[in-house]
C-alpha cells in the first residue's frame, strides 16, 4: 500500500489519498482471457460514474474486495481510480458475506420477508472483516481525508476507523432499508451496529422513514437525543475522535452526527443517450417482433431475490390469465431474473419456486404461437437492458421491500418518447419520488391486477402526462446530484473546509 509513516510511534500510518470510497466489492471485475492471462474491467454502475469526477480531483482511492477468494494483488490504477484490495478467504466469504451480510442483515433489514439466521460465528467474522476494512482504509487515507463507506456489509467500519484515525471525516450510506425498531431489536448485536454507524459524521439513508427508524433505534438502545436530522453523541473527554464540528456545537459534551435521507439515483442522461442509439431502437423493435408483436409487452427486471416480489407479480399475472382478463395472444411478460447469491439456501429455494410457477403458467396458458412468460435466468449487457426498457409498454416493479430500486428509474430515463407505464410498489424507496407511477401494494393481489389492467388500457394522453412528470424527477435528481448533496453535507464536518465547497476546494484552502 502507499502508506507513509507519519513519524510518530503511536500514530497510525498515513496514506496519500484525500478521498477514499469503501465498499464490500471493488468496482472492477477480474477477467480471465482464453490464454489464461488476467486483466481488470470496470463494472458498470451509477456509483462509480457519480464518484469518478470527485475521485479524479481528489487523489481518490477505492477500497474493497476483488470478488474471488484469497485474491491478493498490489493496488493499481484503473481509469483514474486507485484500486486497493481487501482480500477475503473462503471462510470469510462464507461467514461474513454469505452468512452475516446476506442471511442475517439482508432479511432482517427487509422486514424479515425471509427469516434471518443468527449465528455467533458469523458475527465474529463480520467484526473481524470490518476491522480489516477499517485498517486498510486507515492506511490509505491521507491526513484529514474524507472517507465514504458504502452499505450494510460495513456498518462497524465508521467507529473502528474513527478510533484508528480521528483526523478523518467519515460518511456512510446505507443502500438498503433500515427496519422499524420492533424488527431491528431482534438482532443480538443491535447495540454494536448502532455504535458502529455512529462513528460516522454523516449517515445517509434512502428514505426519510429509514432515517427515522435509525434514530428511534438510537434513542431506544443508546438513550441519545435526536433533534431533526441530528443525533447528539455524548463524548468522553478522552474518547478517540473528540472533535466538535458541524452545525450544532456543544463544546466538550457532544459530537453531532447527521442521519437523514439522501435518495440515490442513476446516471439518467447516459441511460437516455443509450436508449436513443439507433442500434438500441432497432433492437427494441426486433424484441417485439420476436415475441410475436404482442399488443402489450410487460417487463420485470430483478436480481433473483425474495425482496423483489417476483412471485407476487407472477401470481397476479397467472390469475389474470386464468380469469380471462387478458389473453396470451395480447399480453406477454418478459421476466429477467438475474442470478444472485446462489450459494445461500433461501435463494436456491426461491429459484425453484419461481421457475415452477413460470413453468405452470406457460404450461397452462401457452399456445404454440404464444408463450405468456419469456423467462431469462441470466444477466444482459446494458444495451440489451435499454432495448428491453424501450420495448416495454409496462414496467412492473413489485418489490415487497426495496431500498430504492434503480430499475424503476432506468425505465423512466429510457422513455424519452414519454410513453410507457410504470407500475411501482409503495414498498420501494423510489415510490417516495415517483408518485405519478401507478403505485401498488404487492401483497394486495387484486389491487395489483387492477393496476395492471389500468396500465393496459390507459389512454396515451394519460401515459404521456404521467411519464413527463416521472422523467422530470429522474432527470433532475440524478446520481451526480445525490453524491454532490451527500458530500456537501459531509463537507460541513471536514477539518479542511466550509459547507458548500467541493472537496477539492476545501483541500486547496488548507
Ligand atoms: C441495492 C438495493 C438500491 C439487473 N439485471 C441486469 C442489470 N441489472 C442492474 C439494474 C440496476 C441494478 O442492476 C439493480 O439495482 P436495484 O436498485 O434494482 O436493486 P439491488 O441490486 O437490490 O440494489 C436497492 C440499490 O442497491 C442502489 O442503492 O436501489 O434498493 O437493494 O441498475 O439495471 N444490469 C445489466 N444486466 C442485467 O441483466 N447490465
Amino acid at each position: 500500500m502507499n502508506g507513509t509513516d507519519s513519524g510518530s510511534e503511536n500514530a497510525s500510518p498515513r496514506g496519500e489519498y484525500g478521498f477514499v470510497v469503501v465498499s464490500n466489492r471493488l468496482p472492477v471485475d477480474r477477467v480471465i482471457a482464453a490464454d489464461g492471462s488476467s486483466s481488470w474491467a470496470r463494472s458498470p454502475g451509477g456509483l462509480v460514474t457519480a464518484l469518478e469526477p470527485v475521485m479524479r480531483q481528489n487523489e481518490g482511492a477505492w477500497i474493497g474486495w476483488g470478488g474471488q477468494p484469497d485474491l491478493e494483488f498490489e493496488p493499481f490504477d484503473n481509469e483514474g481510480i486507485r484500486v486497493v484490495p481487501v482480500p477475503l478467504s473462503a471462510p470469510d466469504i462464507e461467514n461474513y458475506y454469505e452468512g452475516f451480510s446476506n442471511d442475517t442483515l439482508w432479511p432482517l433489514y427487509h422486514d424479515v420477508i425471509a427469516p434471518p439466521s443468527f449465528h455467533r460465528e458469523w458475527w465474529e467474522s463480520y467484526v473481524e472483516v470490518n476491522q480489516r476494512f477499517a485498517q486498510a482504509t486507515a492506511a490509505a487515507a491521507a491526513e484529514g481525508a474524507t472517507v465514504w463507506e458504502q452499505d450494510y456489509q460495513l456498518q462497524l467500519v465508521p467507529k473502528m476507523l474513527r478510533e484508528l484515525r480521528p483526523d478523518l471525516t467519515i460518511g456512510f450510506f446505507n443502500h438498503i432499508p433500515f427496519p422499524p425498531y420492533g424488527i431491528y431489536s431482534q438482532l443480538p448485536w443491535r447495540a454494536q451496529i448502532i455504535e458502529g454507524l455512529l462513528g460516522a459524521d454523516v449517515i445517509g439513508f434512502q428514505r426519510i422513514a429509514d432515517a427515522g427508524n435509525f434514530q428511534r433505534a438510537v434513542r431506544r438502545l443508546k438513550g441519545y437525543s435526536t433533534k431533526g436530522t441530528y443525533v447528539e453523541v455524548p463524548l468522553l473527554d478522552n474518547s478517540p475522535g473528540v472533535r466538535v464540528f458541524g452545525p450544532i456545537k456543544r463544546q466538550g459534551s457532544f459530537r453531532t452526527v447527521v442521519a437523514r435521507a439522501f435518495p440515490i439515483s442513476i446516471d439518467a442522461k447516459s441511460f437516455e443517450d443509450l436508449a436513443r442509439e439507433p442500434s438500441v431502437q432497432a433492437r427494441a423493435h426486433q424484441i417485439r417482433q420476436e415475441l410475436g408483436n404482442p399488443r402489450t409487452l410487460m417487463l420485470g427486471v430483478d436480481r433473483l431475490d425474495y425482496t423483489k416480489g417476483i412471485g407476487h407479480r407472477l401470481k397476479a399475472y397467472g390469475e389474470m390469465l386464468a380469469d380471462g382478463l387478458i389473453s396470451p395472444e395480447d399480453v406477454t411478460l418478459v421476466q429477467v431474473a438475474n442470478p444472485s447469491r446462489e450459494r445461500v439456501q433461501a435463494y436456491m429455494a426461491l429459484r425453484d419456486e419461481i421457475e415452477l410457477t413460470v413453468g405452470r403458467i406457460n404450461g397452462d396458458f401457452g399456445t404454440i404461437a404464444h408463450t405468456p412468460i419469456s423467462y431469462h435466468h441470466h444477466g444482459y449487457p446494458r444495451e440489451e437492458m435499454a432495448a428491453l426498457y424501450v420495448a416495454a409498454d409496462i414496467m412492473l416493479v413489485t418489490a415487497l421491500r426495496d431500498g430504492m430500486n434503480l430499475v424503476a428509474k432506468e425505465y423512466v430515463a429510457c422513455r424519452f418518447d414519454e410513453d410507457g407505464v410504470l407500475v411501482l410498489s409503495e414498498f420501494a424507496g423510489a415510490s417516495d419520488e415517483l408518485k405519478r407511477a401507478l403505485l401498488i401494494n404487492p401483497h394486495d393481489i387484486d389491487g395489483m391486477k387492477d393496476a395492471i389492467l389500468q396500465a393496459i388500457s390507459m389512454p396515451k394522453r394519460d401515459r404521456q402526462a404521467r411519464m413527463r412528470s416521472l422523467r422530470k424527477r429522474v432527470l433532475e435528481n440524478d446520481v451526480a446530484r445525490w453524491s454532490t448533496d451527500f458530500l456537501r453535507v459531509l463537507g460541513t464536518y471536514s477539518h479542511h473546509g466550509a459547507a458548500g465547497h467541493t472537496l477539492h476546494e476545501e483541500r486547496k484552502t488548507t
